[in-house]
């Protein structure tokens, strides 16, 4: 047993079964204690905190369970309008603190599991992070899973069950190295294998025609579709609503006995092992555009399996008179697509209904436009998908009939109604012939297709409205929306940093805005109280020390949380500028170095953290996280400076990751060039936290700043507007360089950080201008500028009070950034659905 370790003995005594749904932490432990011996996933005999992880995982999941049940069987009673979000990424990140806090019996299970000699805490550490996106986009989806259950909205997410999530990255002296992610290693207590919820998906073969005209797609390849879902639990509340992740498998038929028996083993299982690369691995691009065939397998393969279950639902629920006319169907379902990679949605239903259900062309189209609507999450150009036409008539014959068709009906109904825009057809068309290899453009396909199509900031929505989509916005002037993104306070202020939300709620009396975070603005009024001040500062000061902790223990560098913490976390990206940060991290050490110690004293000592993934193929990414490391190694080991500054790489950023640098940060950067970053997500984060932000004019960031105000956010660089007159000018050689810049540069290229060669990402500094040359991204423009804004950084943090009180200012004045908000206002003028609530 575990005589002497003070954890409960689970084996020796058979334990009781226990009340699943008590709240009381005895009988909270006899359950768990009874999951350790009767759903045994180890050897027996063993309680260690893994073992005590999964056994209070599945004490947890009994408590979803029936919730879970109970929303499915009252949304199929009530038979609502439910929307449907499709998204090839989740970032959920880890799932026990969650569900325990959204279930409110958070406490009970921290009692329960010291009194079988655990902590909840380390506890919770043994769970792998459910990484199946990359970054932004994913985590969006998974905020707004968490939002959508909140308010009991009937809605359900459809992703892929990848094997692989994100890569791991490893940080080695030659810089970032990956390896496979294998969050089912074990296994995944959240999930739920539905043996009944299996739908065959075709690829390739070809198009039947029927003398009646009709035509039929028979597919080559088929492999089945199996649902597993996750449960969303909402926070206080019953409804717990589905992510529902398909896996691909081949049907047993397809195991071929007589190969087998030949000895041909490989040969046998090869439609097997093909229908297990479909869901292997996350393609592990962020923002760029991956044309493989495994790819479009994966999108078609969520498309059409997510379209026959919601088809199905729709057919099996009935209307009280019997079967609903396929004209309800838009009025049941709204699908929304994230971004372009579930496009294949748009030609898939109109197949669907066309094809198996038999209705014309017209009826088909009126239906699928009035129910799919598309999120834009980008403008940059390398990250719009094209698939080539060739590759999809191959695949997927009958889709591309229906796209070629949607494409002449469209070009035909522009020349008839706006014969003015016939210079615009090349650009506004669906299809490309004109490239070298002819392509289909999946987000003119969204547009022409869907009933609303949004960005996800202001600005953002507003440089679609303006360029990318400019010519379609004068055909349908009120198609175009914007939906400024959001964040979930439960995950990520409530649950992330339990110090900073006590305070909060011992302040507002009440913890009512955990749900409304309008009443964040509150706090405004005690901006100035000095108890809330030194409460404030306590508990930030104990979330930076959690932090250092874990700095040491995953870097070996020790940081000073007496330092300005100062923080960029996000994929790296040349568009995102973590190269500005590091140059500005260069020119500081320098200065540092010439200053007597007598004036490095006046100085205001800053740890530097800087962290996230580089694309395994993005050689200047990966560039950037060796110079990081290559700067730290230099900096933390001079004793002339590093009292005053500390540099450090944090190793595989993720979910989990953030969770722990958010509440310790002070400081973060959002300096993308102006018109690139989308919105961002993790600037919300961060300013909820009470963490200053020094950023461009971009995305969200705009919005951030509006609502804190600008005497609170530490601003500088070319705003969009300037961007393309800003190139031209550098183009021209009209753009004279600050001399710090070219000293950073300078300090480089001496070599002060060691010999590996740096020139080729200086280099994509100068030269000619060209998309990532000729410093495209304006890092050389910008640099003045934001040295400036970090000077009055330095100068704010000597003055505690005003930091601290922006500090407060920063989170009261993030009430907007909920994605409770944002799924409202999706739910009201995009889906048009309503709270379905359990009773
Ligand atoms: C991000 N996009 C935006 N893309 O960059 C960010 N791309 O500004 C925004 O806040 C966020 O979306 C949410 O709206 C991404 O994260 C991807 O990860 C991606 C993945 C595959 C292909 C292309």
């Amino acid at each position: 047993g575990n005589s002497g370790t003070g954890r409960a003995d689970v084996s020796a005594t058979i334990p009781a079964i226990a009340q699943p749904l008590s709240e009381e932490p005895t009988e909270i432990a006899s359950n768990i204690k009874y999951h350790a011996h009767f759903s045994p996933h180890f050897t027996p005999f063993k309680f260690e905190p893994e073992q005590a992880y999964y056994a209070t995982a599945d004490s947890v999941r009994d408590r979803l369970i029936k919730q879970w049940n109970d929303t499915y069987l009252h949304y199929d009673k009530v038979n609502p309008k439910q929307t449907y979000y499709l998204s090839m990424e989740y970032l959920q990140g880890r799932t026990l603190t969650n569900a325990i806090g959204n279930l409110d019996i958070h406490n009970a299970y921290a009692d329960a599991l010291k009194k079988l000699g655990h902590e909840l805490e380390e506890v919770v550490e043994q769970e792998k992070d459910a990484a199946l996106g990359n970054g932004g986009l994913g985590r969006l989806a998974s905020c707004f899973l968490d939002s959508m259950a909140t308010l009991n909205l009937p809605a359900w997410g459809y992703g892929l069950r990848y094997k692989y999530g994100l890569f791991k990255q490893i940080i080695t002296k030659v810089g970032q190295e990956e390896g496979p992610e294998d969050w089912l290693e074990k296994f995944s207590p959240w999930e739920v294998v539905r043996h009944d919820v299996i739908f065959p998906v075709s690829f390739f073969g070809h198009v039947e025609v029927h003398p009646s005209g009709s035509r039929k797609w028979v597919g080559g390849e088929v492999v089945q579709a199996v649902a597993y879902d996750v449960p969303i639990p909402g926070y206080r509340t019953k409804n717990t609503n589905s992510l529902r992740l398909w896996e691909a498998k081949a049907s047993s038929e397809d195991f071929n006995l007589f190969l087998f028996n030949d000895g041909q083993y490989e040969s046998a299982a090869q439609l097997h092992s093909r229908a297990q690369q479909i869901c292997a691995v996350l393609y592990p691009g962020d923002a760029t555009e991956n044309g493989k065939l495994l790819r479009l397998k994966q999108q078609f393969f969520l498309c059409s399996a997510s379209l026959q279950d919601i088809i199905a639902r729709f057919k099996e629920r009935e209307d009280g008179t019997g079967a609903q006319p396929w004209s309800e169907f838009p009025k049941k379902v709204a699908i929304q697509l994230n971004d372009t990679h579930p496009t294949l949605t748009i030609p898939e239903l109109m197949r669907l209904l066309m094809d198996d259900e038999g209705i014309g062309w017209d009826d088909a189209w009126n239906i699928t436009t009035r129910t799919v609507a598309y999120t834009n999450h980008t403008v940059l150009p390398e990250a719009l998908e094209k698939w080539s036409q060739e590759v999809m008539w191959k695949l997927l014959p009958r889709h591309m009939e229906i796209i070629e068709e949607i494409d002449k009906r469209f070009v035909a109904t522009i020349m008839s109604e706006r014969p003015d825009l016939e210079n615009k057809m090349p650009s506004m068309r669906i299809l490309d012939h004109n490239t070298p290899k002819p392509v289909v453009r999946m987000a003119n396909l969204c547009v022409v297709s869907s009933h609303t199509v949004n960005g996800v900031a202001q600005l953002h929505s507003d440089i679609l409205k303006a360029e990318l989509f400019a010519d379609y916005v004068s055909v349908w002037p009120t198609k175009f929306q914007n939906k400024t993104n959001g964040i979930t306070p439960r995950r990520w202020i409530r649950f992330c940093s339990p110090e900073l939300s006590h305070i909060i709620t011992k302040w507002l009396k009440t913890d009512q805005w955990v749900t409304n975070l309008e009443l964040l603005a509150n706090l405004r009024e005690f901006a100035d109280n000095t108890e809330l001040h030194g409460e404030w500062e306590s508990a930030k000061m104990a979330n930076k020390q959690r932090l250092a902790q874990y700095i040491l223990r995953v870097t070996g560098v020790s940081i000073n949380p007496n330092t300005l913490f100062d923080i960029q976390v996000k994929r790296i990206h040349e568009y995102k500028r973590q190269l500005l940060n590091v140059l500005g991290v260069i020119y500081r050490y320098k200065k540092l170095k010439e200053m007597s110690p007598q004036e490095r004293k006046n100085t205001t000592p800053r740890t530097v953290m800087i962290g996230g993934k580089a694309f395994a193929t993005y050689t200047n990414a990966k560039r950037i996280v060796k110079l990081v490391i290559d700067v730290g190694d230099v900096v933390n080991s001079d004793p002339d400076v590093n009292n005053y500054l500390k540099v450090v790489f944090v190793p595989n950023y993720n979910v989990s990751v953030a969770e722990m640098v958010i509440p310790g940060s002070e400081l973060s950067q959002h300096i993308s060039t102006a018109g690139m970053e989308a919105s961002g997500t993790s600037n919300m984060k961060f300013a909820l936290n009470g963490c200053l932000i020094i950023g461009t004019l971009d995305g969200a960031n705009v919005e951030i700043r509006e609502e804190i105000g600008d005497d609170n956010f530490f601003l500088f660089g070319a705003t969009a507007d300037k961007v393309p007159q800003l190139r031209k000018e550098r183009e021209n050689g009209l753009f004279k360089p600050d001399p710090r810049f070219e000293e950073a540069k300078q300090f480089i290229r001496s070599g002060a950080f060691g010999t590996y060669d740096y020139n080729p990402l200086l280099e994509s500094l100068e030269g000619n201008m060209g998309y990532g040359r000729g410093d495209y991204f304006l890092v050389g423009h910008d640099f003045p500028s934001y040295m400036d804004a970090q000077e009055r950084v330095d100068e704010a943090y000597k003055d505690r009070k005003r930091w601290i009180k922006m500090s407060i200012l920063s989170t009261s004045g993030s009430c907007k950034f909920s994605s409770d908000r944002t799924i409202s206002q999706y739910a009201k003028e995009i889906w048009s659905i309503v709270e379905c609530r359990v009773p």
